[in-house]
């Protein structure tokens, strides 16, 4: 193992105007819920906020969000009455070290109090991995003073999403020395119950209260201060939602927990090895590079603690579970950016991922039908119940008391062919034939139905096309034949059909193959009209093996980045919504995130036509934060390795620096996951293939060594490269 710095990320200061910021960056979690690194005792300003997977509650304009859960962290602590609080009095020193081997996040401070009484105190956190129900807060005080020490202990069910209120409270109270609090979701009716209990480990019990506030039950204890005397105080919780259990259970099931829930230290020792087992499938080892090695650290334990454990009816949002980016909902970026780590890594998580999209194809019926036509289109953002929820309007960058007229869920239609996409992918590199037979079968089927129905045919160029759509480059919209989303979906109808001839040649697939030509109808004449479309798809190339983005994109006036220079906004920001339109420039790779996931079928000729053309043209400094890791890694096939470098490491860094400056949102899981695979298909150059797998390293010059390990059909394989 490393040394120990590569795995801390650590602040040394306190600064108030990186609050929202670190408060993303010290989020922890366990598959079940995420909460942001706020203080315990609070903070002016700060983004406190719990996030437990699939409590949805409905919400004006964005129409769905995660709803900020009860909070769990209150803690405060007054030394001889005066309430110790960051903003005020004089911190002497402070430091804060999230441990990404355990997850657990330690803060280390020591307070002078206006009235001059003195105290270290170490606050320790985590959610525990071993059992995803419980939580775990400790607290060690050195005092400098004589008198007394008071802690409050509670909850609190006052949360909002910035102003927006969804909770009402049920209940609370007392028993047996734990507290219990009940709360509901105002529209989606989810019940959560939350059970806390206190425990002194070291000093003198004065007196011990419960304050049976609404919202706030509170148990506190006052000990008594000696100097130099260490007082140890333990807070433990235990959640659950009605999305668990019965509803009449979960109070039970919270009460029942708290009490019997281990020590620190077994709770403690239980995470570490649940941790430990996590970090020896996906642990990714760089020597020579210490920034780059935390920093894939961090990004990989982001991912890890938003991935669901235990449920295949929520998926991973854009921002995780980590902030009110991107409202909980989810999109593309599970599939494309954060899937293939953990198909990879955790085929097991990967797959809970993709039930999730099984699991919603009623939703994207509905959404087909709505539309007029057949088959699965997937929404382009998702929540719990898989219908759209993309909002029509959002706030103007410039502007945010205005709104503007956003098209995504109407046209980004791209979504229904990249969940196909990742369900062969799947498939391809575990082998799991019984989950294809069940469940990815009627994924890629289904959705082949919609784009042989979506597609149009047009007379005047004898091909069937996609008009008005946006594709990965959102700056344009209601393009016509976009090549990611044309050659996507042919991508799409040619693998159903290769599935449909797999399953005819296996026996045990007959059951399940006659069910699904019965349930989604096809019938010859229909898979008559997918080959047709597949032929006639319009995909047009140039002589020079440039693809043109969409239908009339060479025509724009050509801008490059470089012109721009110097420049601090995004293309929007500088040439307003419509004017971004009408340039060349783009937001993200488009044409060259097709090349990248259809890499086998296209040669290096092709590749690199377009990624000398594109390039200079993407806005990766401002535009998407899903772009630098998909440049990067085609820079390293050009074996443009310098480049690749600076690009990886800016998706890297994206939120330990914030490189974007909106960190505080939440972090930036396609990116997270786009730098994994920057090192693993990019500078280790691995590909699975029908035989096997293969590596082409390319390392950056002053990367020592790269190791990591991966499952390749059910093994688990392990590359180690050196210069
Ligand atoms: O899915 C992305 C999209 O590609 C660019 N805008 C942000 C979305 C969520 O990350």
């Amino acid at each position: 193992m490393n040394n120990d710095r590569n795995w801390l990320v650590r602040e040394n200061t306190f600064d108030p105007a990186d609050l929202n910021h670190k408060e993303t960056i010290f989020t922890i979690g366990n598959g079940y819920l995420c909460t942001r690194g706020a203080l315990e005792e609070t903070y002016p300003g700060n983004q406190r906020a719990t996030f437990i997977h699939g409590v949805f509650d409905a919400a004006p304009i964005i129409l769905t969000e995660l709803a900020n859960a009860p909070d769990w962290l209150p803690l405060t602590i007054h030394l001889n009455d005066e309430r110790f609080a960051l903003d005020r009095g004089t911190i002497e020193s402070f430091e804060r070290v999230l441990d990404l081997r355990t997850g657990v996040l330690t803060r280390r401070v020591r307070w002078r109090s206006p009235s001059d009484y003195v105290a270290t105190m170490i606050f320790e956190r985590f959610t525990s991995l071993a059992d995803e129900h419980t939580l775990f807060l400790r607290c060690r005080v050195t005092p400098e003073f004589d008198g007394t020490l008071e802690i409050r202990a509670g909850l609190d069910a006052r949360m909002d999403n910035r102003g927006m209120i969804h909770w009402r409270w049920m209940d609370q109270g007392e028993r047996d020395g734990a507290v219990y609090l009940r709360a509901a979701t105002l529209e989606s009716k989810i019940e959560t119950a939350y059970a806390l209990r206190i425990n002194v480990v070291e000093g003198a019990e004065i007196k011990r209260d419960f304050w049976d506030v609404e919202n706030s039950p509170t148990l506190t204890t006052t000990l008594r201060a000696v100097p130099n005397e260490e007082l140890i105080f333990e807070k433990y919780i235990s959640v659950f939602t009605s999305r668990d259990l019965p509803r009449d259970q979960i109070e039970f099931a919270a009460m029942q927990r708290a009490p019997t829930m281990p020590s620190w230290e077994q709770a403690h020792e239980a995470n570490a090895n649940a941790w430990a087992q996590e970090w020896a499938r996906s642990d990714v080892v760089i020597e020579g590079d210490d920034e780059a090695q935390l920093a894939i650290r961090f990004n990989l334990f982001q991912l890890l603690i938003a991935a669901p454990r235990h449920d295949d009816r929520v998926n991973i949002g854009a921002k995780t579970l980590s902030g009110f980016g991107y409202n909980g909902h989810c999109f593309w970026d599970t599939e494309i950016f954060m899937l293939p780590l953990f198909i990879y890594t955790a085929p097991h998580l990967a797959k809970n991922l993709l039930n999730y999209r099984f699991h919603n194809l009623p939703g994207a019926h509905r959404k087909a039908q709505t539309n007029g036509y057949e088959g699965a289109q997937f929404p382009w953002e998702s929540a719990g119940g898989g219908d759209e929820v993309t909002p029509p309007f959002v706030p103007h960058f410039a502007d945010p008391t205005k709104l503007v007229r956003i098209w995504p869920g109407e046209i980004e239609i791209h979504i229904s062919a990249d969940i196909a996409y990742a369900a062969y992918h799947y498939w391809r590199v575990t082998g799991d034939d019984e989950w294809l037979i069940e469940r990815g079968a009627e994924l890629i089927l289904d959705t082949a139905k919609f784009w042989a129905a979506r597609a149009e045919w047009s007379a005047e160029k004898q091909s069937y096309e996609y008009n008005n759509v946006i594709g990965p480059d959102e700056n344009h919209d209601h393009v016509n034949n976009n090549f990611y989303t044309n050659r996507m979906a042919q991508s799409n109808l040619q693998t159903a059909l290769q599935i449909l001839a797999l399953l005819e040649a296996r026996e045990d697939a007959r059951a399940q193959l006659t069910e699904l030509i019965q349930k989604l109808d096809l019938s010859s004449e229909r898979l008559e009209h997918w080959r047709e479309v597949i032929e006639k798809i319009y995909l047009p190339l140039t002589d020079t093996k440039l693809i043109e983005q969409f239908e009339g994109y060479f025509k724009l006036r050509d801008v490059k980045m470089v012109e721009l220079e110097p420049r601090d906004k995004s293309l929007q920001q500088v040439f307003g919504i419509e004017g971004a339109n009408e340039i060349q420039g783009i937001k993200q790779p488009d044409v060259l995130m097709l090349l990248y996931l259809l890499r086998d079928r296209y040669s290096d000729e092709i590749v690199r036509e377009n990624y000398e053309y594109y390039t200079p043209r993407t806005d990766v400094s401002f535009g998407s934060s899903l772009g630098p890791s998909i440049q990067a890694i085609i820079a390293c096939e050009m074996g443009d390795i310098e480049t690749a470098y600076d690009e990886f490491i800016r998706a890297a860094r994206a939120d330990l620096r914030d490189v974007r400056g909106n960190a505080n949102d939440g972090i930036h899981a396609a990116s997270a996951g786009g730098t994994w695979q920057a090192i693993v298909f990019g500078f280790a150059g691995l590909r699975v293939t029908e035989n096997g797998w293969t590596v082409h390293p390319r390392l950056p010059k002053h990367w020592r060594r790269l190791a990591f390990r991966f499952f390749h059909r059910g093994e688990q394989e392990q590359v180690d490269l050196s210069q």
